[in-house]
């Protein structure tokens, strides 16, 4: 049980639920665990009905409590229990819309690969948004059995000037080496969640961990190391050794969801430089004495560093813009909503 919710946990537990986590969901049904037994589960009409964004309904990683029936009928979640961390990207496609990759999460894997997968930019991305989610970002570099060693040691260096405070560790899922690095992380109530984008072995990853090939995996394209999209669904996985890891659908590129501070702390390198600027508004761009350009003039600082964060802090407020906008249609819609219940209460009343 996840220490985090138990006081919530014993008034649920008192009223006769029963607290289980969410493990999978499928068009509106749920995988929940609930001891050691997967069952069906859905949420109640009233959730539902109260459900404004998709942020309300149940997702992979909750603590829900469910109302148990007979083995035959699906178990009712009757609340999300609140959430320790949530993991959040922009949906893909033009709606600004949010959607929960995973909750409860206590480490993300980023996992990438270092054949031609390897993208210090995405990792930036991607190291972001795992900041953003509240839990401990960690960066997995996979299939260093095809680098030879000053390669990967080339890469490792590259990987320092981004990686911040998040450990980093390279692998072989082949060779098994370092491996036990990464299990080490892994302790025994702790829910890890890996991302990445698709071929960059995060279900070869779990796989070893779990001892067997339980997940499904695929040989990536030869060309570009471009995965299959293997994986299609989001699913909860218990681990043998206790822990618990969460596979995802790789994704190709990760859109931010209101980061608020997650890109200035991930490139704090950048941000502390700006604050030896001559002049406290530099925009970095022509200004005399401005620390960022000379510092990438003296190949302290990476162009394509500065480039990318400048990119994503562009992205982040558009979101939180945009976001702001959706937050007040969703008011008038519901305020209108609620109008016309009321509309309709009076109506009743005056019939009467
Ligand atoms: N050489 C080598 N190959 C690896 C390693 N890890 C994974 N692979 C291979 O990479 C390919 C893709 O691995 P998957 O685990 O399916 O990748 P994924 O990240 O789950 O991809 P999606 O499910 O599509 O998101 C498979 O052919 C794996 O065997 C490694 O450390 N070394
Ligand atoms: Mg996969
Ligand atoms: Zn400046």
């Amino acid at each position: 049980m996840d220490p985090h919710c138990t006081e919530e946990c014993r008034r649920y537990e008192q009223d006769g639920f029963s607290i289980a986590r969410v493990i999978a969901e499928h068009k509106g049904r749920y995988s929940i665990l609930l001891g050691d037994n997967t069952i069906t589960a859905e949420i109640t009409g009233k959730m539902m009905f109260a459900a404004e964004t998709r942020k309300d309904y149940p997702a992979v990683g909750d603590w829900v409590a469910v109302q148990l029936y007979d083995e035959n009928s699906p178990a009712i979640i009757q609340n999300v229990l609140p959430r320790k961390t949530i993991l959040s990207r922009k949906t893909s496609g033009r709606e600004v819309e949010e959607q929960i990759i995973a909750t409860n999460m206590d480490i993300v894997f980023i996992v990438q690969g270092l054949d031609k997968n390897y993208n210090l930019r995405r990792l930036e991305r991607f190291l972001v948004v795992a900041t953003q989610s509240g839990a401990e970002p960690v960066i997995l570099l996979s299939k260093i059995d095809l680098l030879s060693n000053d390669e990967l040691n080339e890469r490792l260096e590259e990987v320092k000037t981004i990686s911040k405070d998040a450990t980093t560790i390279a692998y072989s899922a082949k060779t098994l080496v370092h491996l036990q690095e990464i299990k080490n992380l892994i302790t025994k109530d702790s829910t890890i969640c890996f991302i990445g984008s698709s071929g960059a072995g995060k279900s070869t990853l779990i796989n070893r961990l779990i001892g067997r090939e339980k997940i499904h995996t695929q040989e990536v394209r030869e060309e570009d190391s471009r995965g299959k999209h293997t994986t299609t669904h989001r699913e909860l996985i218990p681990l043998a050794t206790g822990g618990c890891v969460i596979d995802t659908p790789g994704l190709r590129e990760i859109g931010l969801w209101n980061v608020g501070g997650s890109v200035d702390e991930a490139f704090s390198d950048i941000t502390e430089l700006a604050l030896q600027c001559k002049f406290t508004d530099c925009t970095h761009a022509h200004e005399p004495g401005c620390a960022v350009q000379s510092a990438i003039e003296e190949g302290m600082l990476e162009a394509g560093r500065y480039e990318s964060f400048l990119k994503l802090k562009r992205e982040a407020d558009y979101i939180a813009s945009k976001s702001d906008i959706t937050k007040q249609q969703e008011r008038k819609a519901r305020e209108k909503k609620m109008g016309k219940n009321i509309k309709v209460i009076l109506k009743m009343k005056n019939k009467k």
